[in-house]
């Protein structure tokens, strides 16, 4: 009696994990499927790409794997869609393919919630046999008519019939055109332009507004680009577009402001005159539009130091006397809108030797 309890446990036991393993088995099947269903054809129709897998997938699993790459299952939403994809339709290895339309109570649907009103049924279908017929599927050659549509249960049709087996049933993904997301950095009178790389896009073009109309810059491969000699402190428009089936997808919707830093203005020294006699240097320097005040910063022990101040209506100063034979290091700066301008001190700084 123990005996046999305990071996009916094992029994148990044993039916549990096989039944576990097999789950998990069919869940990495399945992931790999998701990953790894063989590409059999790609094709382009108005900026649209199309990648046709191989069989094996359920209208679910294939809805997944296509959201996964980025895109959806196939929406045909007219007869020229139709043809484009119908026309690659012919020898194929798979004899059905999963497209993206379903039954949502009396209606059909697409996933993308585009019109349903385009249809290439198959004569005769939708017909829900068995009551479970939900998705849509394309025939392939060789049965029905190539192209038309059918109505089929999530694992494919119930026929009794090889042509229908679960293992050829393909599905189609479309990827509709898209532009990228472009963000940028300004730089000095240009703008480091940076966005996603969008799936199937052969490559980008940048695109400025100008004059009136887009005009392309250049064209890359890259996900990055810095739009050159730009005004600085001005805006400027520009856009970025891709180019599938060898057409740019000209939709500028996606077009951003960029402005590049503003033009750094700072006092320019017009004049140096040093007496020999005083020791002494008088500097005088171009004004700069709104200057409220200058300031007048000499580099000692790698620091820069604020000497003296002049007001908005004086543009030059006499230094206090300086050492003989010794290099100083000057930068003026100004005041304008309540800020002290101090960018670039180093590259606009000035030298002169004591005499
Ligand atoms: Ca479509
Ligand atoms: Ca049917």
């Amino acid at each position: 009696m123990s005996i046999k309890q305990t071996l009916c446990g094992i029994a148990a036991l044993t039916l549990m994990l096989s039944s576990g393993m097999v789950v998990a088995d069919a869940a990495s099947a399945a992931t790999e499927n998701v990953a790894e269903n063989k590409l059999l054809d790609t094709i382009s129709y108005r900026g649209h790409v199309y990648q046709l897998f191989d069989g094996g997938l359920t209208w679910s699993e294939a809805k997944e794997a296509c959201e996964k790459l980025g895109g959806h299952l196939a929406t045909i939403t007219s007869a020229e869609e139709q043809r484009s994809i119908e026309d690659h339709l012919g020898e194929p290895i798979c004899n059905n393919y999963w497209i993206g339309g379903y039954r949502d109570g009396d209606s059909w649907k697409w996933i993308t919630d585009e019109s349903f009103e385009y249809t290439n049924w198959e004569s005769g279908e939708p017909n829900n046999y068995g009551g479970s017929e939900n998705y849509v599927h394309m025939f392939g050659d060789g049965y029905k008519t190539r192209g038309r549509w059918n109505d089929a249960s999530d694992s494919g049709a119930a026929y009794a019939d090889s042509y229908y087996d679960f293992d050829k049933y393909g599905y189609i993904c479309e990827f509709d055109p898209a532009n990228p997301d472009v963000t940028y950095t300004p730089g000095d009178s240009c703008a480091n332009l940076e966005w996603n790389a969008v799936p199937n896009a052969e490559k980008y073009a940048v695109c400025g507004f100008v004059s009136g109309k887009w005009t392309k810059l250049d064209e890359t491969t890259d996900t990055s680009y810095t739009v050159k000699n730009l005004t600085a402190g001005k805006d400027h428009k520009v856009a970025v577009i891709a180019m599938f089936g060898d057409e740019w997808y000209d939709d500028f919707s996606k077009a951003i402001i960029v402005t590049p830093n503003s033009a750094v203005i700072y006092p320019k020294v017009s004049n140096i005159n040093i007496n020999s006699k005083s020791h002494q240097a008088k500097i005088d320097w171009e004004a700069v539009p709104g200057a409220e005040k200058y300031g007048i910063a000499v580099l000692i022990n790698g620091k820069w130091k604020v000497q003296g101040y002049t007001d908005a209506d004086t543009t030059t100063i006499t230094t206090p006397k300086l050492k003989t034979n010794t290099e100083y290091k000057l930068v003026i700066c100004a005041k304008v809108n309540g800020k002290w301008e101090t960018s670039k001190l180093n590259e606009r700084a000035f030298r002169f030797i004591a005499l």
